[in-house]
């Protein structure tokens, strides 16, 4: 791409009809609203959402054809078209978002939200995005996986100067390939990532046969150090991250991946956190069709039921959903299932807490024992928590409490649901004789070995353990 444009030439748009109003309109039947703070002539209006809620996907109004994304407690960010450019405008702003019900943070973001919009267009397709920075520090962004001029490449001082507060800058260039994207901050990023800025860029093929999908869910792995009663992310923090999210959402506040039985389904996520998250689903196998480089050719993909997303990855996974249920969908490191959480508590499983609860009630009236049979009992304790604090296992089911939290949610495969209906259908009603049920006949006594193994060896073996200091340790 050869051409370009000055902020002279953008000065006077073109609205199409089927321009940023027209493509406006979907989102507003959301909670979606132009914001009407902007700004000059010549730079598109900056829709703005006010709700953690997921939003219909935004069907194209211009140029080809293509099945639209859903981002889970996102939503998709409308354009206009200019002559031949779609254009977009992302503000980068703090914001408020809501973790989960119970749970606010003070986060910094695009466009009202953490994540920012999702970005949709289609291969082939010259987009100008306008960034304009309403943060109290310069900013840049960065269009992660994209192949583009150098001087598109938004990593300040690099590639262009820093966007200082209150300025705008405008990125253009030629969407050369499809595929599975995302853009952050390429400036302050450990302060600007631990803030919550990020987010999805999805390019589509120019046809629209081409690996079409019937659901197309996207999501951000992001984390965040939020000490209990605090609002504002510590970004200093490195590996204990207390809330791991999808979009900045912990679970019992994750969308549910809503699907009608016998679709295909796909599923993509990068991982901006500090750490790898295998993406586990239950009922399923499935196959890595995208990463952040490109498709993945069918003779090179293989079955898997976790797909490991290291720090800085995007993959994305297809299946035909076949099984209907309640199938949970999650990281597959216990702790990323978790709300926040002292790491610093004691493992009491097998102690007998009664006795030295009474001894630590003599100086401590409001001890309560915890963990002296597992940590199950937190599921369902309805525990004083301090304010804007999630529980650290939560979420109930059909069958009672669930005991998670983070990185979780439910692909729920249901028959007869209606093309892009993605409302919550509630729990699965299992067939009957279908679901795990108690045994209640008679227990025989299990038989077990007694008395010496006749190996010749000592029964009795002494053994000497060197603890490694755990007083330093982190995790
Ligand atoms: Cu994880």
């Amino acid at each position: 791409m050869t051409e370009h444009t000055d902020s002279k030439t953008v000065s006077r748009p073109t609205l199409s009809r089927r321009g940023f109003v027209g493509a406006g309109g979907l989102a507003l039947a959301g909670v979606a609203a132009i914001s009407g703070r902007v700004q000059a002539a010549g730079i598109p209006e900056a829709a703005t959402q006010a709700s953690p809620k997921m939003q219909p996907p935004l069907f194209p109004h211009t140029g080809p054809d293509y099945n639209p994304v859903v981002t889970l407690n996102g939503w998709t960010m409308p354009w206009r078209m200019n002559g031949d450019w779609k254009e977009f405008h992302l503000v980068a702003e703090p914001v408020v978002r809501e973790i989960a019900p119970g749970m606010k943070a003070n986060l910094w973001g695009y466009n009202g939200q953490s994540p920012g919009p999702t970005i949709e267009a289609v291969e082939g397709d010259k987009v100008r995005i306008f960034v304009t920075n309403k943060l109290p520090e310069h900013t840049t962004v960065h269009w992660h996986g994209m192949v583009l001029p150098n001087g598109m490449d938004g990593v300040g001082g690099l590639t262009q100067p820093q966007i200082k507060p209150g300025k705008t800058f405008v990125y253009e260039f030629l969407l050369k390939k499809s595929g599975t994207f995302m853009y952050h901050p390429h400036a302050d990023e450990m302060v600007q990532m631990a803030m919550g800025m990020m987010g999805f860029f999805v390019v589509h093929p120019r046809d629209p046969q081409e690996r079409r999908v019937d659901r197309d869910f996207v999501f951000l792995l992001n984390a965040y150090d939020i000490g209990p009663g605090s609002y504002v992310p510590k970004v200093n923090t490195m590996l204990d991250f207390n809330l791991w999210t999808w979009n900045s959402r912990a679970f019992p506040g994750i969308d549910p991946l809503v699907v009608a039985k016998d679709d295909r389904v796909r599923v993509r996520f990068g991982n901006l956190t500090m750490t790898n998250h295998p993406i586990h689903m239950h009922g399923y196998d499935f196959k890595v069709t995208c990463t952040d480089g490109g498709w993945v050719p069918e003779s090179a993909q293989w079955p898997e039921v976790s797909v490991d997303c290291a720090v800085g990855q995007m993959r994305a996974f297809e299946f035909k959903a076949t099984e209907p249920g309640d199938w949970a969908i999650h990281c597959h490191k216990s702790h990323h299932t978790m709300n926040a959480m002292g790491h610093t508590v004691k493992t009491y499983i097998g102690v007998d807490m009664k006795q030295i609860t009474q001894k630590i009630r003599k100086t401590a009236p409001g001890f309560m024992p915890m963990g002296g049979s597992g940590m199950a009992d937190m599921g369902e304790m309805e525990m004083e928590l301090p304010d804007n604090t999630l529980p650290m296992m939560t979420g109930s089911g059909q069958f009672g409490p669930m005991e998670m939290g983070g990185m979780f949610s439910v692909v729920k495969v249901r028959e007869g649901l209606a093309a892009h209906d993605y409302k919550d259908p509630g729990p699965y009603k299992n067939p009957e004789g279908t679901i795990a049920y108690e045994y209640k006949g008679r227990l025989a006594e299990a038989p077990r070995q007694t008395g010496q193994i006749d190996s010749g060896a000592p029964t009795v073996v002494e053994v000497n353990v060197v603890k490694p200091d755990m007083k330093n340790m982190k995790h």
